[in-house]
């Protein structure tokens, strides 16, 4: 599957490098990574994103984006997404002759002419360091601070999916001189003013159900509106409940666009990819999310009743 996918890619008039909307560091490093290591074997490709947090501005390389396009690719690749109704700039996946999907989501649909799926893998970021060491691509200073930002967040600071591979990766990174300290700080830990004051609200709205086993809160349009909420803002509300004491699973709900996007997260057994399936989403066994046209009070009491049975 690599080889197949080095092929077309070489093959390749121009490339398209896609990532989900609201993009987080694994799709934005993902994204970075792909395009930099396409650059280094001399191939002709845009990273299309149409916005993605500031504190990714850190990132080296990362101004080489390009947030629209009217150019035409014959390959398109979608990183990070695990269907196809995810990836930011459908129409140009759409128009593009082959397709390549690179995830590592559970729920991957398999919806390219060519899948890479490392299902439950710690980060989309991982995979592809694997994918260019098998293309002989040396990851260098740039590529590795765009792939490790991926496995940093994805694995929210170490904390999810903790498997080998990732720390000999980050060893490997931190010896060639990728500022590890650094990424963590500016990328996971620093918060705006905007998303401290969401998390004070979060906090005080967050509620218990069965026995304290399911932690739920909310941020509303208005809360939004109040601060001047950005892309990002949001980080790191879920893990409130989350990081409860006797709390088995987090549930975040937030209203944005018209509907609720709802975050899951579970600490234990319960597979909460397999509640946001109900709910027309996915994600991994610890970390999911869908979102939904329910009304707030709705949404959560069916939430809390799907997740009490998984208890
Ligand atoms: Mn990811």
């Amino acid at each position: 599957m690599n080889n197949e996918i080095l092929e077309v890619i070489k093959n390749a008039r121009k490339v398209a490098i896609l990532i989900h909307e609201s993009p987080d560091g694994d799709a934005i490093g993902s994204a970075l990574g792909m395009l930099l290591a396409l650059r280094k074997l001399n191939l002709n490709a845009d990273a299309i994103v149409k916005e993605y947090p500031p504190m990714f501005k850190i990132l080296d390389g990362i101004e080489l984006f390009k947030d629209s396009s009217d150019d035409n690719y014959d390959v398109a690749i979608a990183l990070d997404c695990s269907s196809k109704n995810r990836i930011g700039g459908i129409e140009i996946f759409d128009n593009a002759k082959i397709t390549i999907n690179i995830d590592h989501h559970n729920t991957n649909t398999s919806f390219a002419t060519y899948n890479l799926v490392e299902r439950g893998g710690p980060a989309c970021c991982l995979t592809l360091a694997y994918l260019f060491k098998s293309w002989n691509v040396e990851i260098d200073k740039q590529i590795g601070q765009a792939l490790t930002t991926g496995i940093i967040t994805d694995t929210v600071g170490f904390r999810y999916n903790n498997i080998s591979q990732t720390y000999d990766f980050v060893s490997e990174m931190i010896k060639i001189g990728v500022d590890v300290t650094k990424l963590y700080y500016k990328i996971l830990t620093v918060n705006t003013k905007a998303q401290f004051e969401l998390k004070k609200i979060a906090q005080k709205r967050l509620t218990f159900y069965h026995d304290e086993k399911i932690a739920f809160t909310y941020i509303t349009l208005e809360d939004d509106q109040k601060l001047g909420t950005k892309t990002g803002d949001h980080e790191g509300i879920i893990e409130i409940g989350k990081d409860i004491e006797g709390v088995e699973v987090s549930i975040f709900a937030r209203f944005t666009d018209g509907k609720y996007r709802v975050s899951l997260r579970s600490n234990n057994d319960v597979d909460v990819s397999e509640i946001a399936t109900l709910f027309g989403g996915g994600g991994h066994k610890q970390a999911a999310g869908f979102v939904s046209d329910l009304p707030l009070e709705e949404l959560r009491d069916k939430l809390i009743l799907e997740v009490g049975k998984k208890l």
